[in-house]
């Protein structure tokens, strides 16, 4: 099996401080949670930012100030900011961290009721958010929330607009997209495109079931704070690196190798010229 690319998704927009205190919002706070996931296993950074009220922006200066801090402490991971932001944002908003010309940025591939609210992804869209992607040779993350949406992808790959590689991230457990469970994973899994990877997000209480069913189904894994405040039930985790010790802890057991940032670029066929 490929080796085992763990991404760490440290803020997301939908929790607080309130919820965990260990969440990182401003820039410094995230940047030493990236290096923290970083020196525990992760190789990709998913990043969303936050004002300094502590809610969700996609302000092309907020993202500045997070890159270029993780860039001074000497973070080595792929960052790969979020396009998606939070659900009721405009596209205009949504799309300003892809003007850093990231080597990975998220593609959110389909409409989908998020919570209480509904998180607006139609395909002149999604088209908008792929050839800018395209034209500078950004590799998207397509994040799947239910199985449409990985047809949607597939529509924008026939149209020509994503890259050679193609890598999904299947979301699962969102409150009002696709559940989590074992058959839900592998209906998904097997909707794929042969030659893609995946990765594979848990959300909640998921998040754990998820990672493990995912590693010893060859793909690879996304956790932290965006997806799962809690280390175990009714225990909030201390920090991102700590749910990402826990994923290699498990992996190796498992005999899966972590892969390095190194690594994980030639597995997700970054090519060099991209940030
Ligand atoms: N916050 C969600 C509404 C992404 O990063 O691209 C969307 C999200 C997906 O987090
Ligand atoms: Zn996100």
């Amino acid at each position: 099996m490929e080796k085992l690319i763990i991404t760490a998704a440290i803020c997301g927009a939908e929790v607080s401080k309130e919820d965990n205190p260990a969440l990182p919002v401003s820039a410094l706070e995230l940047a030493e949670a990236a290096l923290e996931a970083e020196k525990a296993g992760a190789s990709i950074i998913h990043l969303h930012v936050r004002d300094e009220e502590g809610q969700p922006t996609q302000n092309l200066n907020y993202f500045e100030k997070a890159f270029d801090a993780m860039k001074e402490i000497g973070v080595t991971a792929i960052i790969q900011p979020s396009t998606g932001g939070a659900a009721g944002m405009t596209w205009k908003e949504r799309i300003q961290p892809v003007s850093l010309n990231p080597e990975m940025a998220t593609l959110d591939c389909g409409t989908v009721n998020f919570g209480e609210e509904i998180f607006v992804n139609d395909l002149p869209l999604m088209r908008k958010f792929a050839e800018e992607m395209k034209k500078r040779n950004i590799l998207p993350e397509l994040e799947c929330f239910d199985a449409g949406n990985i047809n949607n992808a597939l529509q924008l790959n026939k149209e020509g607009l994503l890259s050679d590689h193609l890598h999904f991230d299947l979301v699962l457990g969102v409150p009002g997209a696709l559940p989590a469970s074992v058959k839900t994973l592998l209906f998904m899994v097997e909707l794929l495109p042969p030659g893609a990877t995946w990765t594979a997000a848990g959300i909640g209480r998921w998040q754990l079931p998820v990672a493990i069913h995912t590693i010893l189904m060859g793909g690879h894994v996304r956790v932290g704070f965006e997806d799962n405040i809690y280390y175990s039930k009714g225990v909030l985790a201390d920090s991102n690196a700590q749910l990402v010790s826990r994923v290699v802890r498990i992996a190796k057991e498992t005999g899966r190798e972590i892969a390095s940032p190194s690594e994980a670029r030639k597995i997700l066929n970054i090519r060099k010229g991209r940030k």
